[in-house]
C-alpha cells in the first residue's frame, strides 16, 4: 500500500529534522508516515506507490486551481525558454503587482518577497519604525510563518505539535509580543488599555486558518480596527491564506476593513515561492531603498514564480469563479454534516468560502481554547480512514482544508461517502 513511501521516509529521516521540510507534513498529528506525492493533476495527487488522493491540502492553500492547470503550466514554459532569474528589474513582476493593487486597494504599495514569514516579518518591521514601539499584538491560535516574534502561542504546526512556544526565541523578545484570545472584544479592549499607545502592530488572520478554520465574530474585526486607529497601532491583516482564497479582495473585501497593512502568499504564487506585503504609501514609502527600513531578496519577484501567480489571478477574475467554488464548497461542508449526524458523531464544520475545517468537536468553535476541545485523536483515524479510502485532508485538526476550481461534484460526492465510512468507524 504505501512500501515506496515507507522507503523513501526511511532515507528522509537520517537527512532532514522528521524527514521533512516543513513540520505539519510529517503526519506527527494524525500517526502513521507520509506518504511521498509523485505528481498531482487536476483535483488529484498521486503518490509514489500509485494511491491516488482527491487532494484537499492544495499545497496548504496556492493550489486554488487544481494541480498542472494547463494554462499556468503553458506560462511557465514560456518564461523557461528566456531564463530562470536576473536579480533585476522585469515587466511581470509590475504586472503582479498591478494585478495585487487592482483586488486590493488598500495596498497602494507591493514589495514581493519569497514566503509569507518573509512578508509578515518585514510588516512588523515596518509597523514598528513608523510607530517607533517595540510591543506588538497577536491572537491565540494564530499563526504567521515562523518569524521569532511570532512563534508565541502560535498555530498550524506549533499547534499540531503540541509546542509551547519555540526555544531559540530570545524571552526578551517575546515579551514584546502580547496576545489575546481571538473573537474576544473585552479582552481587546483590555489589552490596548493595559498597554495604551504602546503597541506597534495588531496581526491578524482575518479568518483564521491555523486553529483550524474560525471566521470572526461580527464586530470583532471592526473592534481591532477602531481600536488601531484610536491608539496609532498599525493593523496588519495577514491574509497569506485568505488572499484571493475568501473573496478575489481577501477577507478585507468580504468583511469591508481597511487595515494599514496586508500580507500575501500562497495563492499569487500559483504554486510557487511568492509572498507580499503592502498597504499606505506613507507606511511602505518606508521601506529602502525608498526609505530606511532594510528588506531584501535575491530571489524576490522571480521571473518563474511572478509568472505563475499572475497567470492564477488572471483566471480567479473570470466571470463566476468565486459563485462555483462557493456552491461546490458548500455541497461538501453540507455532506459532512450530514454524514456526521447519521453516525452520531459530534462534528463541527467551520467554513469561509472555500477554506474549511471539520471539527471532531461537538462546538461551536470561536477560538483556540474550543478548537483545542477537539477530539485530536479521533481526528487522526478520521484522517487514516480517509487517506485509505483516496481522500487527503490536512494532516492536522488544527489546519484548513481547501477546495480547489479543479474539484468536481464526482469528487465531493466520492469525499463525502468517504467521510462517512470514517465517522461510522469512529464510532464502532
Ligand atoms: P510561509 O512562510 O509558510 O509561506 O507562510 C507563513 C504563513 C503566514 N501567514 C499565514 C496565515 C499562514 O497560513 C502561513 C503558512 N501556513 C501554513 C499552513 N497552515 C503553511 C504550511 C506549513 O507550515 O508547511
Amino acid at each position: 500500500m504505501h512500501s515506496k513511501s515507507k522507503e523513501w521516509f526511511e532515507r528522509a529521516v537520517g537527512l532532514m529534522p522528521g524527514g521533512v521540510n516543513s513540520p505539519v507534513r510529517a503526519f506527527r498529528a494524525v500517526g502513521g508516515e507520509p506518504v511521498f506525492i509523485a505528481g498531482g493533476k487536476g483535483s488529484r495527487m498521486t503518490d509514489v506507490d500509485g494511491n491516488t488522493y482527491i487532494d484537499y491540502v492544495g499545497s496548504w492553500g496556492p493550489l486554488i486551481l487544481g494541480h498542472c492547470h494547463p494554462e499556468v503550466m503553458e506560462a511557465l514554459a514560456k518564461v523557461l525558454e528566456t531564463g530562470t532569474s536576473f536579480g533585476a528589474c522585469t515587466t511581470r513582476e509590475v504586472e503582479l503587482a498591478e494585478q495585487i493593487q487592482k483586488a486590493f486597494p488598500s495596498i497602494e504599495r507591493v514589495r514581493l518577497v519569497n514566503s509569507g514569514t518573509e512578508a509578515t516579518l518585514s510588516a512588523l518591521r515596518v509597523a514598528r519604525a513608523a510607530t517607533g514601539r517595540d510591543k506588538i499584538l497577536k491572537f491565540e491560535g494564530c499563526y504567521h510563518g515562523h518569524a521569532d516574534s511570532l512563534l508565541v502561542k502560535a498555530g498550524s504546526g506549533v499547534a499540531t505539535l503540541g509546542l509551547p512556544d519555540s526555544p531559540g526565541v530570545p524571552a526578551a523578545l517575546a515579551a514584546l509580543t502580547l496576545t489575546a484570545p481571538f473573537n474576544d472584544a473585552v479582552a481587546l479592549e483590555n489589552i490596548f488599555d493595559a498597554h495604551r499607545n504602546q503597541i506597534a502592530a495588531a496581526i491578524v488572520e482575518p479568518v483564521v486558518g491555523n486553529m483550524g478554520c474560525v471566521p470572526p465574530q461580527p464586530g470583532f474585526l471592526e473592534k481591532l480596527r477602531a481600536l488601531t486607529e484610536q491608539q496609532g497601532t498599525v493593523l496588519i491583516l495577514d491574509e497569506v491564506m485568505t488572499g484571493f482564497r475568501v473573496a478575489r479582495g481577501g477577507a478585507q473585501q468580504l468583511y469591508g476593513i481597511e487595515p494599514d497593512l496586508t500580507t500575501l502568499g500562497k495563492i499569487i504564487g500559483g504554486g510557487l515561492p511568492v509572498g507580499a506585503y503592502g498597504g499606505k504609501a506613507a507606511l511602505m514609502d518606508l521601506v529602502a531603498p525608498a526609505g530606511p527600513v532594510y528588506q531584501a531578496g535575491t530571489l524576490s519577484g522571480n521571473p518563474l514564480a511572478v509568472a505563475a501567480g499572475a497567470k492564477t489571478l488572471e483566471i480567479l477574475e473570470r466571470p463566476g469563479f468565486y459563485e462555483r467554488l462557493e456552491a461546490i464548497s458548500a455541497r461538501l461542508e453540507r455532506g459532512l454534516l450530514g454524514e456526521a449526524r447519521r453516525a452520531g458523531v459530534p462534528l463541527t464544520v467551520n467554513r469561509v468560502g472555500s477554506m474549511l475545517t471539520a471539527f471532531l468537536n461537538a462546538g461551536p468553535v470561536t477560538d483556540y481554547a474550543s478548537a483545542k476541545q477537539s477530539d485530536t485523536e479521533a481526528f487522526g483515524r478520521f484522517f487514516g480512514s480517509l487517506l485509505e479510502q483516496g481522500v487527503y485532508f490536512p494532516p492536522s485538526q488544527f489546519e484548513a482544508a481547501f477546495v480547489s476550481a479543479a474539484h468536481t461534484e464526482q469528487d465531493i460526492a466520492d469525499t463525502v461517502q468517504a467521510a462517512g465510512r470514517a465517522l461510522e468507524k469512529l464510532r464502532a
